[in-house]
């Protein structure tokens, strides 16, 4: 295998040239993405300001049924037959007074070989959508649940720094009983960990379930994806949650955490000024994350957490 940096430099015709000769498949490749992929490239076009949603998931899932029934009209074929969407589809859309932009993408399915171009191809495509979505709405088939194809994808999208919202699908197939949506999220949830801050919803695109609850939501994450916390509120919270619970010593040195601002970033971004910041672990790190989940909502966004010498 090439090394990481390697990769990305090459592009991704040559992913598939390497792959090729290494006999690995789409799952391979994506995984290999994930790691590599800087975040949040922004598309600067004249739709920059306008929210764009990619729909992606699975092959068959029901993406091109969730676009038409939100849209009101067939837009895009639906088929039970796998893999019927083959191009990328840009729908521009107002709801709720406001505007935003749906793409609908072939579904991803994980392949041990790559013996289809057009299967290579759907897979790029979906993740040139994911590149320019604010944010990604996942969607899974409820009777399926979530596969390890869907959890790259979605570290994918966290890693590139994009909103998320998961749709469960077809929940219409699903027997219910008094707490099956709530275990069922818990049970996924579980899967998704360590990132788990992320928007449930079981939709039926059949039965137009939730389906507009969904883009409401969507409409939120993109809020929260641009919240900007005033410097004074943030060290107010983030100052009192260290002074209860203190970075662990680690080389006998305190560590003490003397400001914290936001950076001016596209992906929430918060950088901790320190005297020994690599000091400071991953249980730690989480602490603070969930600190600032816990106060101010950043619900289906990622947020990234630097630690600076100062
Ligand atoms: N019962 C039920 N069936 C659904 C629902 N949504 C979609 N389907 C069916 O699922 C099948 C696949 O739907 P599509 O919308 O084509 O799925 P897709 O994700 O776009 O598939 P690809 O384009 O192949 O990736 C079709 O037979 C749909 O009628 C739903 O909410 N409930
Ligand atoms: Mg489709």
């Amino acid at each position: 295998m090439l090394e990481a940096t390697e990769f990305y430099s090459l592009g991704f015709e040559k992913i598939f040239f390497v792959s090729a000769i290494s006999g690995s498949g789409t799952g391979e490749i994506l995984d290999a993405v994930v790691e590599v992929i800087p975040e949040d490239r922004m598309a600067d076009d004249e739709t920059a300001d306008i929210p764009k949603f990619a729909i992606i998931g699975q092959p068959n899932v029901g993406k091109s049924s969730l676009l038409n029934a939100l849209v009101g009209q067939e837009r895009t074929i639906v088929s039970d037959i796998a893999g019927t969407t083959r191009d990328t589809i840009h729908t521009h859309y107002n709801m709720f007074q406001k505007e935003f932009v749906l793409i609908d993408t072939a579904g991803i399915r994980r392949k041990q070989k790559v013996h289809e171009d057009l299967e290579f191809y759907s897979v790029i495509r979906a993740i040139k959508a994911m590149d320019e979505a604010d944010v990604c709405l996942l969607v899974l088939d409820a009777e399926k649940g979530i596969s390890a194809q869907d959890l790259s994808i979605f570290s994918l999208a966290a890693r590139k720094g994009k909103g998320i919202v998961i749709l469960v699908n077809k929940w219409d197939l699903v027997e219910k009983q008094t707490n099956t949506s709530r275990d069922y999220e818990k049970q996924l949830k579980e899967r998704l960990a360590p990132f788990t801050d992320v928007p449930v919803l079981f939709i039926s695109a059949k039965d137009k379930l939730r389906i507009f609850k969904a883009i409401e939501i969507a409409l939120e994450v993109v809020e929260n994806k641009k919240k900007k916390i005033p410097t004074s509120q943030l060290n107010d919270v983030m100052l009192k949650a260290i002074a209860a619970f203190h970075p662990p010593v680690v080389r006998g040195n305190p560590v003490s955490i003397k400001y914290v601002t936001q950076l001016p970033t596209h992906v929430p971004s918060f950088a901790f000024f320190c005297n020994y910041p690599d000091d400071i672990k991953t249980p730690y790190r989480n602490y603070l994350e969930n600190k600032l989940r816990e106060t101010f909502d950043f619900k289906g966004v990622p947020v990234r957490i630097f630690f600076r010498k100062k």
